[in-house]
Parts: C-alpha cells; sequence; structure tokens
C-alpha cells in the first residue's frame, strides 16, 4: 500500500520510512508529489495540526495519506514551544535559533528543564480516519551534544539515557522515540482497520 506522508520535513520522512513495514508499505513524501500546497496549519493541537496536514493534501492528490505533528512541551514554559516548536524563534527559523530560543527562554529556571517530546500520527484516505500518539520524556540540557536526528535532538536526553537524542544512532531513536510509538500504533490500526477491510470486501 502506497501512503503519501504529507511532510517537508526529512527528518521525519527518514524515520517514518524505517517505522512502517517495508514489504507492506510504501512510505512517500510531497517531494516526490513535486507538490507546493501551501498547507496552513492553524489547528490548537497537535491532532488539529495533523489532520489539517493529512485532509489537505489528501484532497489535492486523492491517495492515502499519512502525517504528523509533532512538538516539545516544555513543563517550565507551561508546554511551549508545544504545536509552534518548528517556528519557535519565528517565521523560517533554522533548529539551531529554535533551540538558542529556548535555552534562553530557561536560563532562569530551577534545573532539571523537564520536557517531553509529543507526536500525533494521523492516516486518512477521504472515508476513514486514524489518529495516534506517542511520548518521549526527558530533560533539556544546556550544550549541544551529537549530529544525529534533526529539531532539538541534541539538547534533549531522554528519560533512562546518558546522551543526547542526537549522539543516540538514528536506529535507537527510532525505538523510543514518540513518532516511533505513533506511527507502530498507526500502521498497525491500518492493518487491522483499512487492508483487513479491504481484503474482505472482495
Ligand atoms: P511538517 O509540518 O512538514 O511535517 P515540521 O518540521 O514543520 O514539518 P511540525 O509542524 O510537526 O513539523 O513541527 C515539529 C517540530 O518539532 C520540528 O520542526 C522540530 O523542531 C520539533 N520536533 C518534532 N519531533 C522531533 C524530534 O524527533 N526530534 C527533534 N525535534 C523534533
Amino acid at each position: 500500500m502506497k501512503l503519501l506522508f504529507a511532510t517537508r520535513n526529512d527528518g521525519k520522512l527518514k524515520e517514518a520510512k524505517k517505522i512502517f513495514n517495508s514489504q507492506i508499505f510504501q512510505i512517500v513524501s510531497l517531494n516526490e508529489y513535486n507538490s507546493i500546497t501551501e498547507i496552513i496549519e492553524d489547528g490548537k493541537t497537535f491532532e488539529e495540526n495533523s489532520i489539517i496536514k493529512a485532509k489537505t493534501v489528501y484532497e489535492k492528490f486523492r491517495v492515502p495519506v499519512i502525517a504528523d505533528d509533532s512538538g516539545l512541551v516544555v513543563a517550565h514554559l507551561n508546554g511551549e514551544p508545544g504545536i509552534h516548536s518548528a517556528r519557535y524563534a519565528g517565521e523560517n527559523s533554522t533548529n539551531l535559533e529554535n533551540n538558542k530560543k529556548l535555552l534562553k527562554e530557561l536560563q532562569n529556571f530551577s534545573e532539571p528543564h523537564l520536557a517531553k517530546f509529543v507526536c500525533c500520527a494521523v492516516f486518512y484516505n477521504g472515508e476513514n480516519i486514524i489518529s495516534t500518539f506517542g511520548e518521549l520524556t526527558g530533560k533539556i540540557i544546556h550544550e549541544f551534544r551529537g549530529r544525529n536526528g534533526f529539531g532539538y535532538d541534541p539538547i534533549f536526553i531522554p528519560e533512562g539515557f546518558e546522551k543526547t537524542l542526537a549522539e543516540i544512532p538514528f536506529e535507537e531513536k527510532n525505538q523510543i522515540s514518540h513518532r516511533a510509538k505513533a506511527f507502530k500504533k498507526l500502521e498497525e490500526l491500518i492493518e487491522k482497520n483499512i487492508l483487513k477491510n479491504k481484503l474482505s470486501k472482495k
């Protein structure tokens, strides 16, 4: 089954390709669809935004779509940057600018700087909508460590680990991450509710 992943984030795409069983699913991205579709993420929650992404892309291409909306929820900052994680330091901000802004916002708070990554993953085929969630708890550190991953990975240490997500090998992040948890559940539900249904209708 071909699934169009409604994302422009190559880090997410690489992770999703690894998480979904490649014998059953072929994950393609908006890059392969040559899309310039503008998606206005004006939802108030991760779930609302991931549904907006999935529906916008489905309406344009009419193929089964998956999407994720994710971000970093920081305890001292009342949940910010949350759904604003990608643009925390402003429109078109880089990962480095977002990370620096976060560290600045946290500088006057006592440690540990507890945080969690949250991911809502969605499937939409014009008929059925499925959404799932995943979380990864941990803390923010005030130095940049590691070169793997993307986004806030160099300053986030998962609970029970000593290394940041950017120091942990790709395969290991993909076992424990918020995205891995959400997409694994999504994969199971697509298999159970969509693929099996299709077979039994034949
Ligand atoms: P798409 O909307 O095109 O999928 P995006 O990067 O704008 O890409 P989001 O709106 O879901 O995606 O914002 C997610 C942001 O949260 C992302 O840009 C990172 O800053 C952060 N983030 C999410 N998951 C992360 C992860 O696994 N590691 C590090 N940072 C992550």
